[in-house]
């Protein structure tokens, strides 16, 4: 066994710091009071190669490893969750699921422009009555001979807005239940799509969520992702690699707030000296970094299951529940420590705060991750 990062996996960490230092940090509080898209960020980011880490280079993306892209995921969300949801949804929900399993066109036509952040892709399965409870589509795309006519509503999307190209999931022969789900590639502006408005958020503010309305819109069959009614198993199995991702944004979180924790613990004083040197701060500190490091392993885990072909179902759902519970528990305890100051916006812990509860919804609530996880270790 062997815990050592590569030379490449620690340049890609010292490059996303620089980053997120030089290139994020610079108004995030700004961009989060306004709700304001990082676009000049993304835009940077994808120059750099992060918006299709994970892609083969033939297609324009990076050629890099699952852990690459979550040490770069956990960098970008100690400071931004707002521009590192882009950089996860685009990565390992749209890029990770065209490649995987679109046909030569669709990569040729759509991945090429995604994986280097020309345009931005966006996943479309959450419904008003449709969210964890997946199977349940009622967006609805009729086979039409060489089309699809597409009708319904999704909720929630990120990159709502500033998304060219959406991943959308829906029913085509509700007879056949789960397997009569297609997922189809829409584009923006094509006829009857229309993009409804942008949600007002807790957290991850700048972060573009809108919902989406889908009236008689003509998709044509070339679109369709894999198989007739392999929709359902495309959602499960790019959302299986997508909790990796989240995993890593909320570890990112976690040791954002956990480090600036630390900073101020010392140079804040109380009763007489650093307030670090208080029992009561520094076993926080204590537990702080010892979830941390145990979330982190399990974030590494689950990415080194899928670099080495592994069934990661299991360990990317594990790390998506505990590394989101340690940000939340983290978070709030990095405001206590900064207390009147840490419920003060220029502080930063009140945004990771707020930032961290969506880790525990998206991409799966905790309580799917649990059905997940129980149903893998009560199999037979
Ligand atoms: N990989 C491949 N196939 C999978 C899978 C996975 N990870 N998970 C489920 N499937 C398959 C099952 O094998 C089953 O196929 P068969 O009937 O051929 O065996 C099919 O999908 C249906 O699975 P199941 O019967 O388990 O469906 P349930 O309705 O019980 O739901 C959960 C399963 C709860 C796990 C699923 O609905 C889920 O993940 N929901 C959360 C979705 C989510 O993350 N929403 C957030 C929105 S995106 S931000």
């Amino acid at each position: 066994m062997d815990f050592t990062l590569s030379e490449e996996q620690l340049m890609i960490r010292q490059a996303a710091r620089d980053f997120s230092r030089n290139e994020l940090l610079p108004g995030v509080i700004e961009r989060d009071e306004a709700q304001k898209f990082p676009k000049a960020q993304i835009k940077k980011m994808g120059e750099m190669g992060f918006m299709g880490m994970m892609v083969d280079p033939i297609y324009g993306g990076s050629g890099l490893d699952t852990i690459s892209y979550a040490i770069a995921m956990e960098e970008f969300s100690k400071v931004d969750s707002s521009a590192s949801v882009v950089v996860s949804v685009n990565n390992s929900l749209v890029c990770w699921g065209v490649e995987t399993f679109g046909n030569e066109a669709q990569k040729e036509k759509y991945l090429k422009r995604l994986a280097t952040g020309e345009i931005i892709g966006a996943f479309c399965l959450s419904e008003p009555e449709a969210g964890s409870d997946a199977t349940s589509q009622r967006t609805t795309a009729i086979d039409k001979g060489n089309h699809y006519v597409l009708n319904g509503t999704k909720n929630w999307i990120t990159n709502g807005n500033t998304a060219e190209v959406y991943l959308v999931i829906a029913q085509t022969d509700k007879e056949k239940g789960h397997k009569g789900i297609n997922a189809l590639i829409v584009e923006k502006g094509m006829e009857g799509f229309e993009i409804g408005p942008k949600e007002n958020k807790l957290g991850i503010r700048g972060s573009d969520t809108h919902s989406l309305i889908f009236n008689d819109v003509i998709v044509p069959k070339e679109n369709r992702i894999g198989e007739d009614g392999f929709g359902f198993k495309f959602a499960m199995k790019t959302l299986a690699g997508g909790r990796i991702g989240i995993a890593a944004q909320a570890l990112g979180i976690a040791s954002g707030a956990y480090e600036l924790a630390l900073k101020y613990s010392k140079e804040r004083k109380a009763f007489g000296t650093e307030i670090s040197n208080h029992q009561a701060i520094a076993f926080k500190l204590a537990d702080m970094h010892t979830q941390i490091e145990a979330a982190r392993h399990l974030v590494y885990k689950a990415a080194w299951d899928k670099d080495q072909g592994n069934n990661y179902d299991l360990s990317g759902a594990m790390a998506k529940l505990y590394a989101s519970q340690v940000a939340m528990e983290t978070a709030v305890e990095a405001v206590q420590i900064h207390g009147g100051n840490g419920f003060v916006k220029d502080y930063h812990v009140e945004r990771l705060m707020r930032d961290a509860k969506i880790t525990q919804i998206y991409e799966g609530t905790s309580e799917i991750q649990k059905i997940v996880i129980s149903r893998d270790i009560l199999r037979d």
